[in-house]
């Protein structure tokens, strides 16, 4: 099984991206929980509305993964996030990386309000607090750039690619993102949220 693998560049003022450093800390290979050979396929993606969703259709296209999973940067949440579901809306306060701000803007003019993620949502969650590490599922992505590029992947695999899975996974601060605020935020070390991720994609 072929699974690309994305993680987000920093963006808001951060120096590190936990999700892209925990993604460069997994495996290139290894078993799922049923026994198939994995092999990942990882990219680095940029904080991008307008760019993210070009970029996954041509590494989907180039690759021809069985299964993609994104990987963002949720500060304040308190584990992994397995994403349930992204929406059609482009809203949140803060500019992208390339100074791009939306506020009530769809994604895809026309397209479903919502759309489910193609992976086993539950059993990942699961197979990762199984794994000593706090994880739930999560039932919004926010509306910033994970969630378009969610939406961007679950509209790919409905228009083009049936056979793929695909979804999106949140993860907290890092604790040296955690440790430079004054407030005190939820974080995990960087070591358990890559073994969080992998706990993850055995359930897959
Ligand atoms: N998190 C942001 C965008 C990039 C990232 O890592 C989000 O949750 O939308």
């Amino acid at each position: 099984m072929k699974i690309l693998i994305t993680g987000f560049a920093p963006f808001g003022g951060e120096t590190i991206n936990p999700s892209w450093e925990a993604v460069l800390k997994l495996p290139k290979q290894f078993q799922t929980s049923k026994g198939i050979g994995a092999e990942l396929v990882k990219r680095e993606m940029p904080v991008s509305y307008d760019r993210c969703g070009g970029i996954i259709e041509e590494l989907i296209e180039k690759e021809r993964p069985d299964c993609v999973v994104c990987v963002g940067q949720a500060g304040g949440r308190m584990g992994l996030e397995v994403e349930q579901i992204a929406v059609n809306l482009k809203d949140a306060a803060s500019a992208d990386n390339d100074n791009v701000s939306y506020h009530g803007t769809p994604v895809t003019p026309g397209g479903p309000d919502g759309r489910f993620a193609r992976l086993p949502v539950r059993d990942m969650a699961a197979a990762c607090r199984e794994a000593g590490i706090p994880a739930k599922v999560s039932l919004s992505a926010g509306a910033y750039v994970c969630n378009c590029l969610m939406y961007h992947v679950l509209e790919l695999i409905e228009q083009r690619y049936p056979d793929m899975r695909g979804g999106f996974i949140h993860v907290p601060y890092e604790c040296r993102q955690a440790a430079v605020q004054e407030r005190a935020k939820p974080s995990l070390p960087l070591d358990t949220i890559a073994e969080g991720l992998l706990a993850c994609l055995k359930a897959l």
